[in-house]
């Protein structure tokens, strides 16, 4: 067992990152930053998040490595301890050339159907461990994501997106996850944030606490929150988390 070096080194907390570490795409702030620094004397943290590492590193900053015990970027498709980086799938491989062109065919079909106000780029975004399904594009800028945001939710473009999906490929184990503003993830059935419990549970960890603000069904922080494995803490933004950790580790 690592981690001699804390108060409390049998206990984890990890954390999911837009809207419980920063606001959504948005940067960490200083109290986060400076409550996260009090809270590793004491514990092991991580964060799980589905986007990838660039991005995370946009958001926690270039030393993201350094700062978090463990980093893991698309559940866990790509994990990092102590700043090494540890084995990973992909999701190519899991789905295989042949499929993975089906469903990519469909989904541009579809959108290019949907009557949207405005399209900007990168309408499938392809990662290591899943892909990420953006009707607006991901190019969009954050004015328009949230203009998007507020389109998709009285429009139901996402939903009735993935339902579609569902109907069109039952026969592929695929999950569908709307965690963002202007997306949604696919990824194999199993591959959502309790993948990455797999690089800690033969760890000696006593207690595994895991933050997120999707905490509900349907929501892409539900299957940790709810998993046996964790204690689950449901926030409602970074000033709530910061809130439960200052009164729970009383730091
Ligand atoms: O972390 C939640 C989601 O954040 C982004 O979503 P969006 O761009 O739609 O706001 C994406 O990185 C997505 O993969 C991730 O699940």
């Amino acid at each position: 067992m690592s981690f001699s070096n804390k108060e409390d080194p049998k206990t984890l907390v990890l954390f999911d990152v837009d809207g419980t570490l920063t606001p959504a795409r948005l940067t960490i702030s200083d109290e986060m930053r400076q409550t996260l620094k009090d809270l590793r004397k004491k514990v092991v943290i991580g964060f799980v998040g589905g986007s990838d590492l660039s991005k995370q590193v946009e958001q926690l900053g270039d030393t993201v490595l350094q700062d978090f015990d463990y980093c893991f970027s698309e559940n866990g498709l790509t994990a990092y301890k102590e700043g090494k980086k540890l084995a990973s799938q992909s999701f190519i491989n899991w789905i295989g050339e042949e499929k993975y062109n089906q469903l990519a065919k469909f989904i541009l079909r579809y959108l290019s159907e949907l009557d949207l106000p405005i399209r900007r780029g990168t309408f499938i975004e392809f990662r290591n461990g899943m892909i990420n399904v953006s009707p607006v594009g991901r190019n969009a800028s954050t004015q328009e994501r949230n203009d998007y945001e507020k389109f998709d939710k009285e429009h139901n473009i996402r939903t009735d997106m993935v339902a579609a999906l569902k109907k069109e490929f039952p026969d592929i184990a695929l999950t569908y996850s709307i965690g963002g503003q202007i997306s949604f993830d696919v990824f194999p059935t199993g591959w959502d944030k309790t993948y990455c419990l797999q690089h800690v549970q033969d760890e000696g960890f006593k207690t595994i606490h895991f933050f997120g603000d999707k905490a509900y069904q349907g929501g892409n922080d539900w299957e940790i929150y709810s998993d046996d494995r964790t204690v689950g803490h449901s926030v409602s933004s970074p000033e709530d988390t910061i809130r439960i950790l200052k009164e729970l580790f009383s730091l």
